[in-house]
């Protein structure tokens, strides 16, 4: 079996998709998701340019060996344009392999270790009230696991807290628009927060919180503290994770959990934090980690030092990265939970897929491959729009982390 072309595909049903498809000389192909949100058209020249001309003529069924050669081969490694791009041939050469062996790509990692996988959803408000209300619905609709984030007083807007309350999209503009941030009224109103839920919501759902890298480690033990009594499932990237002692220092100071690493692009990134158990749940995923072959390995090694997954599942990771992810979720020992931000109806249209979501957990099925492909004619319907993530300053102008 032959690669014989592969062709990208950009499209933009409400926000930016790049999609692989790899064609072979047996008429199976495979897609796999090469969305960077902000950078999509980075990571369309790298395959296309550096890439793609590499593939052709190659076995497909040389999964590990093709990826060795585009890691390892490649002088200049990693990053998340490289390894956008290096994910996105695996998911599709698994595919492939999928449907030559007429089995769904799960059951080509081991099978399926558990009965369903279970996601968390977004519950966001401008107030508290607000928050709760949806996180209500969330629970009605059988969510096990919500995440809550409001608006900060005296803020405009912030991370997490989106126009639509059911579809979060923070790329919002063709420039990065400015938002402010005050760590102290957000300290001050997150514990509220947490207190209202667990009054509202009761004790077995799972809550969860994403700081979004705005906290100093000993604030973050601090806030980490405060949300003790309300037993948050995790706090997650509580810190920039560039300097990784930082988690060190967190975990001095408090049990809850801590979750990193959605904007990690190998096990390089995330080594030390695992094997010094200063996390507790790894996000690296399918599309920016390297593939499903460079995240087993993760799992793996996370696995031994009792670090579960969490994969990061934002609306800019496309439904393929989404059936990949969970062909991943059910198949590894050490899942932890799925986030699963749901598409729009536009983007479901875009890419047909197979899985399901039932009282809060998604089913893969036994549809060969990833169970996911991409309505071509369709997708050349939304034609590409530039969009940027926001950038962030503090009240006195200082530029900070988004
Ligand atoms: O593209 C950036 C988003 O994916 C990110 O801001 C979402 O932090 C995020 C999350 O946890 O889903
Ligand atoms: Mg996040």
């Amino acid at each position: 079996m032959k690669i014989t072309s592969a062709k990208v595909i950009v499209t933009c049903p409400g926000r930016n998709f790049v999609t692989l498809k790899i064609m072979t000389d047996e008429g199976v192909y495979g897609v796999g998701d090469a969305t960077l949100n902000g950078r999509e058209l980075s990571v369309v020249s790298y395959l296309e340019d550096h890439v793609i001309p590499c593939l052709i003529g190659r076995d497909p069924h040389q999964i590990e060996d093709i990826w060795q050669f585009l890691y390892r081969g490649a002088y200049w490694r990693r990053g998340p344009v490289t390894m956008s791009a290096v994910a996105a041939v695996d998911m599709a050469l698994w595919d492939i392999k999928g449907k030559v062996a007429n089995l769904p790509v799960y059951q080509l990692m081991g099978g399926k270790c558990r009965t369903g996988v279970m996601v968390y959803g977004h519950a966001n408000g401008t107030s508290i009230e607000d928050t709760i209300e949806v996180a209500q619905s969330y629970k009605a609709m059988g969510y096990k696991a919500i995440r809550i984030q409001c608006g900060v007083p005296g803020l405009a807007s912030t991370y997490g807290v989106s126009k639509d309350k059911m579809f979060y999209e923070p790329a919002d503009a063709d420039l990065p628009t400015e938002n402010v941030w005050s760590t102290e009224a957000y300290m001050r109103i997150v514990p509220k927060l947490f207190a209202a839920a667990r009054d509202a919501l009761g004790d077995e759902v799972h809550l969860l919180h994403d700081v979004h890298h705005r906290l100093t480690p000993i604030e973050a033990g601090r806030l980490g503290r405060d949300l003790e009594p309300y037993r948050p499932f995790w706090m997650e990237d509580a810190v920039v994770a560039e300097n990784q002692e930082n988690f060190r220092l967190i975990r001095q100071h408090t049990t809850t959990p801590l979750a990193v690493g959605e904007i990690f692009n190998s096990i390089w990134d995330c080594k030390d934090l695992i094997q010094n158990q200063l996390i507790d749940y790894i996000r690296a995923t399918v599309v920016h980690a390297g593939g499903l072959t460079h995240l087993k390995k993760i799992a793996a090694f996370a696995d031994i030092y009792n670090v579960r997954t969490g994969c990061h599942g934002a609306t800019d990771l496309s439904p393929v990265c989404m059936a990949a992810a969970l062909n991943f979720d059910i198949s590894v020992p050490n899942f932890g939970v799925q986030e699963y931000m749901r598409h729009t109806d536009a983007t479901d249209e875009v890419f047909p897929h197979s899985y399901t979501f039932d009282k809060g957990f998604m089913q893969v099925n036994e549809t060969p491959g990833l169970g996911v492909d991409i309505d071509e004619d369709l997708a050349a319907k939304y034609p590409y729009q530039r969009a940027y993530l926001p950038v962030n300053r503090l009240q006195d102008g200082t530029l900070f982390n988004w």
